[in-house]
């Protein structure tokens, strides 16, 4: 019961659309799965301007949230939900820092977060999006995925991976 409860953390990644125009939605999803976390829910999705000034509600009085939603809602993002043993923080350190100029190599930005000549967007266009703790992880998976989305799953043969 109490190793159920350690394993059952999810959080949504998602691919953005610079990512998936530049191929790297596989690799992104290896990076998950050779951590041993599990996918519980995948789509493709280009997303409203509404749905994602919900989805980045507690950045509206920042100076770049209309740039932000404008390309965010450009393209196809692929919206993911990953599970298993602390997957927020650790899926945090698999993405890297949020500004590819600090992103360590190793790291998803590190490794194909391209530094982009025009300052303004060279934070933005960074390949990925991951929760940043439990609880907007929770209203994240709610406001991209509907319950019967998620997939409960067990891998068959081994009992210790989630
Ligand atoms: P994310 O939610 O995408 O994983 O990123 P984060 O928590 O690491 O960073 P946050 O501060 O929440 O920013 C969300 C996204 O907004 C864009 N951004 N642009 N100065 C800028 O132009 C700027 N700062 C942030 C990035 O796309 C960032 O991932």
């Amino acid at each position: 019961q109490k190793q159920n409860e350690m394993t059952t953390e999810q959080t949504f990644i998602a691919v953005k659309p610079d990512g998936v125009q530049r191929g790297l939605i596989g690799p992104i999803i290896s990076r998950f799965e050779n951590r041993g976390f599990k996918l519980v829910a995948i789509k493709l999705m280009t997303a409203s301007k509404e749905h994602l000034e919900k989805h980045y509600e507690d950045l509206s009085s920042k100076p770049f949230f209309p740039g932000l939603v404008t390309y965010m809602a450009s393209g196809p993002v692929c919206a993911m939900v990953w599970e298993g043993r602390d997957v927020v923080k650790t899926g945090r350190a698999i993405l890297g820092a949020t500004n590819p100029l600090q992103s360590a190599p190793g790291t998803i930005r590190g490794d194909f977060a391209i530094i982009l000549i025009w300052h303004e967007q060279d934070v933005g266009r960074n390949v990925c999006h991951g929760s940043d703790a439990v609880d907007s992880a929770k209203k994240e998976i709610a406001l991209w995925f509907k319950e019967e989305e998620l997939q409960k799953w067990k891998p068959a043969q081994f009992d210790w991976v989630y």
